[in-house]
């Protein structure tokens, strides 16, 4: 086994680490040769249930009793922890999820990133007075939910525990996480930098387990006041009908099928690496990633033989060694992303540029070759559907008005990319297209955490990241005091 550098199976309830109440664990594989990384515990619903009480106890407790600079504090702390060990995080990530070092890398600043954005912001998000009838003064309090449940999916640990964990603390909120049974390590050492930092007892809960068994008894428990999902439509829409028998709020991140848009005037030579790294950055396991690619018939053919030429070059290979694209995470999601290729192949959906896997990949390693396919129908099944492995596909269109029914027309509605030199253009398309963010002459913005983020239609809803967070992980309160 490789060396992980602590107890990876306990979980971590009230302070306390300590192995599942069932005394049972789960293989942890690793994505680039498929050896076994180590073990997790396997969290049930007892162990759910613990959390929750512990996290309840914290509110009750020292952590409810910290003032906001207290927690903004706090975080900023554990945010220079993260950083000291972004090495050992990254490392971690790498042979955990199989993406490159560089890209875990990444991943880590930006975890240290969220905690320090929403460390200082702790103390910043307030209430209003609001004028109102003679004899009274109104005024709103922003307060905690309570205890919040954190659902997270195997892709970006780092990322997504940072900005959905992150501002539920900011807001005073105690935490229970249910990482991805795929992908573990950085969530048990987000909770050791959090002990370091020196956090209180039960404001982060940890609890890693399978979907089906952490995951529900999390989305069910009625002591639970807020969950935060980040994963597939159809276990969104689970987790929507838990909380809806609880009637509690829910932010929802699912996937997408996002467009970038290139117009024949855009600048090419700065979209191109765009184009293509939104596809296979994270061997495309990437919610925004942008899977579609539309551009405008008079550049179509020009924009596909440069995107293949880069298709062509690039290098796949294990996570440490740190190539462009490494392994997707599990046998099962190579397989999704091969039986699509082979619904390409079955139905003459050309291949237009591809990686070539090199022939001493490790043989236990879920490697795909990333695979640019064009032209393809807008209507084709790889088109619509979400394929979460390194394949883009490119329409071709005529005209904004075309670009904008191919780009709004699938059932999801994450982000969108437009390239194009004519201003007016730029806001016309922006306002039209159906989605959560769009990005002008760039694609992510560089990660941008202080840009709110979500989807509407299948993507999910509510937004994470950036100020607008602070408010879907607080309650607003009303007060009218009569005094005259
Ligand atoms: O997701 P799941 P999977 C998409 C992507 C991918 C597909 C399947 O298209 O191919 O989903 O991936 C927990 N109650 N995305 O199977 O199952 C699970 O333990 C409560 C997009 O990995 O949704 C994990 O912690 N929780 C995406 C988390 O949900 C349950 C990221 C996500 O797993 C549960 C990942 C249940 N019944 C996949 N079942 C994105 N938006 O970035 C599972 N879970």
């Amino acid at each position: 086994m490789t060396t992980i550098g602590f107890d990876t199976r306990q979980l971590l309830i009230g302070g306390q680490w300590r192995p599942a109440a069932s005394g049972e664990t789960l293989p942890l594989l690793n994505p680039s040769d498929g050896s076994l990384l180590t073990e997790i515990a396997r969290g049930t619903a007892a162990d759910v249930d613990a959390a929750v009480q512990a996290a309840q106890a914290a509110l009750d407790g020292d952590w409810g009793r910290l003032t906001a600079a207290e927690r903004g504090r706090l975080m900023l702390k554990m945010s220079a922890l993260v950083l000291e060990q972004a090495d050992e995080l990254a490392r971690l990530e790498a042979l955990d999820v199989g993406k490159p070092l560089k890209q875990a890398r990444a991943d880590a600043v930006a975890m240290a990133r969220y905690l320090e954005f929403y460390g200082g912001a702790a103390d910043k998000v307030h209430g209003e007075t609001i004028p109102f009838a003679n004899g009274y003064t109104a005024l709103t309090l922003r307060e905690p939910h309570g205890v919040t449940g954190h659902i997270v999916p195997w892709n970006y640990p780092m990322q997504i525990i940072g900005r959905s964990v992150g501002a539920a603390l900011a807001m005073g909120n105690a935490c229970v996480l249910k990482p991805a049974e795929e992908a573990c390590l950085t969530a048990l050492m987000f909770g050791r930098l959090a002990e370091a930092a020196g956090f209180p007892a039960g404001a982060i809960n940890i609890v890693p387990g399978l979907g089906e068994e952490a995951g529900a008894a999390l989305s069910h428990h009625r002591g639970v006041a807020h969950l935060s999902f980040t994963g597939s439509v159809a276990v969104g829409q689970m987790i929507q009908t838990a909380a809806a028998q609880n009637t509690i709020p829910v932010t929802l991140e699912l996937g997408g099928k996002s467009p970038q848009i290139v117009f024949a005037d855009a600048d090419l030579d700065a979209a191109l690496p765009f184009l293509v790294n939104a596809g296979i950055q994270n061997c495309g396991q990437t919610c925004s990633a942008a899977s579609r690619i539309l551009v405008e018939r008079p550049v179509f053919e020009e924009v596909k033989r440069r995107m293949a030429e880069r298709y062509n070059a690039l290098r796949v290979g294990p996570a440490m060694s740190d190539l462009d694209v490494g392994p997707v995470i599990s046998p099962r999601q190579r397989e999704i992303v091969e039986g699509f290729l082979a619904v390409a192949r079955d139905t003459g959906l050309a291949i237009a540029g591809q990686a070539t896997l090199p022939a001493d990949l490790p043989a236990g390693g879920c490697y795909v070759a990333p695979t640019l396919l064009a032209p393809a129908s807008a209507d084709h099944r790889l088109a619509q559907e979400e394929i979460f492995g390194p394949v883009q596909v490119m329409i071709p269109f005529d005209g904004e008005a075309e670009a904008l029914k191919i780009a709004n027309g699938t059932n999801y509605g994450l982000v969108a990319g437009v390239w194009t030199r004519d201003g007016g253009r730029q806001l016309r398309m922006a306002r039209k297209l159906h989605c959560g963010q769009v990005f002008i002459n760039n694609y992510g913005a560089g990660g941008g955490i202080e840009l709110p983020f979500g989807g509407v239609k299948h993507s999910g809803h509510g937004r994470e990241k950036g100020f607008e967070a602070l408010y879907g992980f607080s309650s607003l309160k009303t007060i009218a005091i009569k005094h005259d």
